[in-house]
């Protein structure tokens, strides 16, 4: 597919790499660059083969650096209300994917990239990553679910220092307070990246996305109805040929040749 404003790669089988591809503006999220993103997770989430996504921003020095001000600075209110319906419905749409989607944090993740980053499922964050919402100092909350997001991960009242602040936080705090999963060297985040994709592309597909499925489904229910929602995703793979070669190839001590079905 030809985008404008986003790359959409496959460097590998099953293996998708997402580019927010407008460096000049630190891939500041514009419309145009959210009806792509809503393409391309539209694609993948059809797409039999995925196995996992990678998100990143272009160049050195952003992964995203928020939603394009230039473009927001002159909304109405209706122009507001209809640019945060369609931001939400772009984190919505990554973050039910069924494949895992990892973001990959090279430089600054502010506002609605902060958002962006937290609707994947996790983040690997470069050295020279800076997370926040700094949207109070524009005379505005966040509008692409930080509010939500933030809090479900760090924590509310950590969230609220940060929203209503606006304080930067670098990598290694980023580390400390649960909002990302490992901290690397920016030379090396894509490597990073890309071996762990590989990990998760080895593994049964089928019981990968049950996973996805059940742990994301699950956390908005109380914790009997949530274990109801894995012993039926259990179940189900018990119907599938991966299930079936796993548990042969454990018990004839070799690797499993998965088929995704
Ligand atoms: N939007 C548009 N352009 C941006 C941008 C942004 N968010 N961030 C950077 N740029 C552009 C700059 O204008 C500059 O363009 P030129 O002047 O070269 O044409 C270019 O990117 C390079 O930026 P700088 O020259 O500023 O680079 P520095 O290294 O000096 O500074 C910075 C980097 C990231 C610290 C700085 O650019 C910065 O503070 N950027 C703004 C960060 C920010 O405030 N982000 C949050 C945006 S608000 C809602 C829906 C959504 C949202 C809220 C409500 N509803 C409708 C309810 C979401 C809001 C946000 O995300």
């Amino acid at each position: 597919m030809n985008f404008q404003t986003i790359l959409l790669e496959q460097p590998e089988a099953g293996i998708y790499l997402l580019t927010l591809n407008r460096p000049q503006a630190l891939n500041a999220l514009n419309s145009a660059m959210l009806d792509e993103l809503a393409q391309a997770a539209a694609l993948i989430a059809t797409e039999p083969a995925a196995r996992v996504l990678l998100v990143t921003g272009a160049g050195d020095k952003a992964f995203v650096a928020g939603a394009d001000i230039g473009e927001m600075r002159d909304y109405s209110t209706e122009e507001a209300r209809a640019f945060s319906a369609k931001g939400m419905r772009v984190m919505h749409a990554l973050e039910a994917l069924p494949v895992p989607v990892i973001a990959l944090v090279n430089g600054y993740a502010l506002g609605g990239g902060c958002e962006l980053a937290m609707s994947c499922d996790w983040i690997l964050a470069a050295e020279n990553a800076v997370f926040g919402q700094p949207e109070v100092n524009l005379g505005i909350p966040p509008g692409f679910g930080g509010t939500q997001r933030l809090t479900r991960l760090v924590g509310r009242a950590m969230a609220l220092e940060l929203l209503t602040t606006a304080r930067q936080v670098k990598a290694e705090e980023a580390l400390r307070i649960g909002l990302v999963n490992h901290v690397h060297a920016a030379a090396v985040l894509m490597e990073r990246g890309l071996d762990m994709a590989r990990t998760i592309a080895g593994k049964g597909p089928v019981a990968v996305r049950l996973a996805k499925q059940a742990a994301q489904r699950g956390q908005d229910l109380d914790i009997a109805n949530a274990c109801v929602l894995e012993t039926a995703a259990f179940a189900l793979a018990f119907a599938t040929a991966d299930q079936e070669e796993g548990m042969r190839a454990f018990c004839e001590k070799r690797p499993a040749k998965f088929q995704g079905k």
